[in-house]
C-alpha cells in the first residue's frame, strides 16, 4: 500500500519540492489549499507535480477545516510547512505571523491528535530562531534569541511541537532548517530578489537594485536538497530534532556578486543601498552545523552556493526572456 503524506504549505518553494520528492517515492500526496483570490499553484506547475496530488481546502487558523482534512487525507505522515515566512512582514503582521506559524501548529496538532494520533509530524522550525546567536555555529544544543516576530513565533512552534511529543507520545520532529534557496524562492526573498534582478539589468528591463544591509550572513542552501532531510527525519527510528545547514556562511554582498559575475556584470555598478529594507531589528550572522544530520540520517548538502545561485539566475533569465 502506497503510504499517504499530507503537506501544509504546499504552494510554497518547500512544499513544491517536497511534493516532488514524495511522489518520486510513490507516496499519495495530499496538501492543504488556502483560498486565495489569485494563483498560488505556480511552483507545482514549474515542478510538474500538479495533476499528480490532490489539494484540500483549509486553512491554519481554522481547525475545523483541519480536522476535516484529517479525515480525508488519512495521512501517515503531516509535513507542517505553512506559515507567514516572511521576516519582514511579520514586524507589520506580528498578529497574523502568530496566529499562522505560532498557534496554526498547535491547531494542526490538535487536529492530528484527534484524529489519529500516530501519524508522523514534522515542524519547520528555523534557524531565525537563534537570532542574535549564542555561538558561533549552531547546532541542536544552542540557546535561541529570536529577533523578530516570525522568529518568537516559529520558537512557539518548535515548543509546541517538542511538548507533544513528549505529552502525548506522539512522534513529533522539528527541522531546524537554515535559509534554502531555489528558482521557486519567492521574490521577496534577498536571493531571488537579486537573481531576478540581475536578469532583468541584463535584459535591459531594470536599471538598479535596491537593497538593506548586504553585509548580513547566512548559510544558504538548497530547497532540493533541504526537503530530502525532512523526509528523512520521518523515518528515523525516534522523533528528534535536526539542524540542518550546509556549515558555510556567506554575505549577502558576495552572494550579489555571485549572481552579477555569472552574467559578467559588477554588481557595485547596480546596487543601491536603500534604508527602506533595513529590519527593526537583524540577524546579522548564521552559520549551521549538521552534523547530527550526517550521523543519524546519513543527510548532506549536494549543492553548493555558485551552484543555486547560477542554477537561480538561469531560470530567471528563461523567465525574463519569456516575458
Ligand atoms: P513559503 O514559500 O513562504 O510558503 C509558505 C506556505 O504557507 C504557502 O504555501 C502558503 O500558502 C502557506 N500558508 C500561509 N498562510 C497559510 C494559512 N493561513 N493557511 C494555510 N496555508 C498557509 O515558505 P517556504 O520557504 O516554502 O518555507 C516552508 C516552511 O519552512 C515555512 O514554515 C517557513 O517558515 C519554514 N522555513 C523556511 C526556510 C527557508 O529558508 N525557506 C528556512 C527555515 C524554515 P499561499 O501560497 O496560499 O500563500
Ligand atoms: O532572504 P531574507 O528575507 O531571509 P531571512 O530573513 O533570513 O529569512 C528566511 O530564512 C529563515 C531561516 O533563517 C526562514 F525561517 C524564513 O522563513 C526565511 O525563509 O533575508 C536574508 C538577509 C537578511 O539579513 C536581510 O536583512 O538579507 C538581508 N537583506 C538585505 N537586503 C534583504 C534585503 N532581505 C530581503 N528580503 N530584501 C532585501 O532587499
Amino acid at each position: 500500500m502506497a503510504k499517504r503524506a499530507l503537506i501544509t504549505g504546499i504552494t510554497g518553494q518547500d512544499g513544491a519540492y517536497l511534493t516532488k520528492l514524495l511522489y518520486e517515492k510513490g507516496y499519495e500526496v495530499y496538501g492543504l489549499l488556502a483560498r486565495r483570490s489569485t494563483d498560488t499553484l505556480w511552483r507545482l506547475r514549474f515542478l510538474d507535480v500538479l495533476d499528480k496530488i490532490e489539494l484540500i481546502d483549509g486553512d491554519m487558523t481554522d481547525v475545523s477545516s483541519l480536522v476535516r482534512v484529517m479525515h480525508k487525507a488519512k495521512p501517515d505522515e503531516v509535513y507542517n510547512l505553512a506559515a507567514q515566512s516572511f521576516v519582514y512582514t511579520s514586524w507589520y503582521q506580528p498578529i497574523l505571523t502568530g496566529q499562522v506559524t505560532a498557534l496554526g501548529v498547535t491547531n494542526l496538532l490538535e487536529a492530528i491528535r484527534q484524529t489519529n494520533k500516530e501519524a508522523r509530524f514534522y515542524q519547520a522550525s528555523t534557524s531565525e530562531m537563534f537570532g542574535l546567536i549564542q555561538e558561533t555555529v549552531q547546532d541542536e544544543n544552542t540557546s535561541f534569541y529570536p529577533r523578530s516576530p516570525y522568529g518568537v513565533a516559529k520558537l512557539y512552534g518548535h515548543w509546541i511541537t517538542i511538548n507533544y511529543r513528549e505529552s502525548f507520545d506522539m512522534f513529533c520532529c522539528s527541522g531546524l532548517l537554515f535559509n534554502h534557496e531555489s528558482p521557486v524562492r519567492g521574490i521577496e526573498f534577498v536571493t531571488r530578489k537579486v537573481t531576478d534582478a540581475a536578469a532583468r539589468i541584463k535584459h535591459g528591463k531594470q536599471k538598479e537594485l535596491r537593497l538593506g544591509n548586504i553585509d548580513a550572513k547566512r548559510d544558504w542552501g538548497f530547497a532540493g536538497d533541504y526537503v530530502e532531510a525532512m523526509w528523512l527525519m520521518l523515518q528515523h527510528d525516534k522523533p528528534e530534532d535536526f539542524v540542518i545547514a550546509t556549515g558555510t556562511t556567506t554575505t549577502v554582498r558576495d552572494m550579489c556578486r555571485i549572481a552579477f559575475e555569472y552574467l559578467d556584470m559588477n554588481y557595485e555598478d547596480y546596487v543601491v543601498i536603500d534604508k527602506k529594507f533595513y529590519r527593526p531589528a537583524e540577524v546579522d550572522e548564521l552559520l549551521g552545523n549538521p552534523a547530527k544530520a550526517k550521523k543519524l540520517l546519513n543527510w548532506e548538502p549536494k549543492t553548493d552556493l555558485q551552484q543555486l545561485i547560477h542554477m537561480m539566475v538561469d531560470a530567471d533569465m528563461v523567465r525574463v526572456s519569456k516575458e
